[in-house]
């Protein structure tokens, strides 16, 4: 029966390749003379992803993708020139039965200034698809494939300079689900891990132009989750609930470094290693490849937010590859009692204490610019232990909104930025025992994040100079 099914499909599939070369008027009859069994692809944006594939039986999919380059945020304050498969970072996500028969549609915008192509590691047979899909601004290429071997893999553009045109955003994942299915899931989701080589430093502000001598050193400045910092992190966390499975669907184009992906606070209940079959269970961090994929698998026993990290971790807590998936439901105290903390805090406990000032990336002129850049680093350091509303979390991490320890001493609350803070202490009425480590910013940055804070929440107002804490730094 499937074998019925599927013969004339390979005949057509070997027709349309034929029509290729045929004038317009034969090759768009051979298209339609092949809609018998053909369904167009549901394809996705990040982090959704399509719903699973319910027919038991292989069909024509016909997949289209437009290549696009377009200008658009990298972090807060930092713009770049991604080029794109669909118009965002990462490029959509398909998803196709084991067996069916792909016709790929590759169209270039006419605005784009390069030829792009695509290069499926689902592809079997040369350049995985690439010289096939060469396509110029204004064009669009067709090809066919039949995705053999089931497993999640990730796609890329490949002309050259193929380093290049990946470093820009030109990648996505497909999945080739296997003819019985995946098992059943709750929630599936999309993240990819990818790496941008920017001419300034991490942070520093306006459109940024992609470094070539960065990109040969393989020291990107920004490390990210679906595209941009924050592309998943505060209001954009991955919802879920207790007692939820939830299934990632993982990549990491690179260019360059290999991925040790992990979710702080759980532990993978099964992970397909590389993307493929079969599963291993319990599994703490997971290695991605550039150029590969991991599918994983956790139940959710206990609410709060998970962070998504690559565990190379100053990826994570300085260049951005930080995510969140936050779980609403009924706390399971056995499971978690709720007064231990994971690795957060030891990774940023290791940090070394210095004195000296880093340098300064941006200047703020006025009060308001003040407040600004000072969000944006509040957002991208403190909010990971004193939350997104300085609340804190009990017993961990004092909170800053109202705090009387902040308010009654602002040189000391100065001090605390410069050198952390160690020792019990107590704030609006409750003790705390741990550790603030020292975050290495610039006295611009702490003048910044103090004035923020100190206009926020219901705080004291006050506005916090670099002056005064190069004056308190050399205390
Ligand atoms: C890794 C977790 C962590 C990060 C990141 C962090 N803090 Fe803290 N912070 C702490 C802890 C823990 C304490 C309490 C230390 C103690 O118990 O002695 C603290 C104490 C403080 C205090 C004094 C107590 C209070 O509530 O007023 C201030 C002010 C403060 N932090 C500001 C900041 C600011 C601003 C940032 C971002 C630039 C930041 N912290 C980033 C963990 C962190
Ligand atoms: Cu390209």
């Amino acid at each position: 029966m499937r074998l019925f099914r599927f013969a004339p499909c390979l005949f057509v599939g070997g027709l349309l390749l034929l029509g290729l070369t045929l004038a317009p008027a034969a090759r768009a009859e051979v298209i339609t003379s092949a809609t018998a069994g053909r369904e167009e692809a549901v394809t996705t944006y990040a982090p959704e992803v399509p719903p699973p594939i319910a027919r038991p039986y292989n069909t024509r999919v016909v997949v289209k993708l437009e290549t696009r380059e377009l200008t658009a945020r990298l972090a807060d304050g930092v713009d770049y020139t991604f080029w794109t498969f669909g118009g965002k970072v990462p490029g959509k996500f398909i998803r196709v039965r084991e067996g069916d028969l792909v016709e790929f549609h590759l169209s270039n915008h006419p605005s784009s200034k390069m030829p792009h192509n695509i290069d499926l590691h689902a592809v079997t047979g040369p350049g995985g698809g690439a010289a096939s899909s060469f396509t110029a601004p204004g064009h669009t290429s067709v090809f066919s494939f039949q995705p053999i071997n089931p497993g999640l893999y990730v796609y890329h553009c490949a002309t050259a300079p193929v380093g290049m045109h990946i470093a820009n955003g030109m990648y996505g994942l497909i999945l080739v689900e296997p003819k019985e299915g995946l098992t059943e899931v709750d929630r599936e989701y999309y993240v990819m891990q990818s790496e941008f080589y920017t001419r300034g430093l991490h942070g520093e502000v306006g459109h940024q132009p992609f470094d070539m001598a960065k990109a040969l050193r393989e020291q990107p400045d920004y490390v990210v989750f679906n595209g941009s910092v924050g592309a998943l992190a505060g209001p954009n966390a991955l919802p879920a609930k207790v007692g939820e499975t939830v299934r990632l669907f993982v990549g990491n184009a690179g260019p360059n470094l290999v991925s040790s992906f992990h979710v702080i606070g759980e532990i993978f209940d099964r992970v397909y290693p590389e993307g493929g079959f079969p599963p291993i269970t319990n599994a703490q961090t997971t290695l991605i490849p550039a150029g590969g994929t991991a599918m994983v698998e956790f139940r959710l026993q206990v609410p709060g937010t998970y962070i998504l990290v690559d565990h190379s971790i100053f990826r994570a807590f300085n260049k951005g590859a930080l995510a969140m998936l936050k779980a609403d439901g009924e706390p399971n105290l056995t499971v978690y009692s709720g007064k231990v903390l994971d690795e957060i805090y030891q990774a940023e406990g290791a940090a070394v204490q210095t004195t000296e000032a880093p340098a300064t990336l941006v200047v703020a002129k006025t009060r308001a610019e003040r407040i600004e850049y000072g969000k944006r680093t509040y957002n991208q350091i403190c909010t990971a232990c004193h939350q997104a509303n300085g609340q804190g979390l009990a017993g961990v991490f004092p909170p800053l909104a109202a705090s009387d320890f902040l308010n009654a001493d602002r040189p000391r609350a100065i001090g605390v930025l410069i050198n952390g803070l160690q020792g019990p202490i107590t704030v609006n009425g409750q003790p705390f025992n741990s550790q603030m480590p020292a975050l290495q910013l610039s006295d611009e940055d702490i003048a910044n994040v103090l004035t923020f804070v100190y206009s926020s929440w219901g705080n004291k107002g006050h506005v916090v100079t670099p002056e005064e804490v190069a004056k308190q730094r050399k205390q």
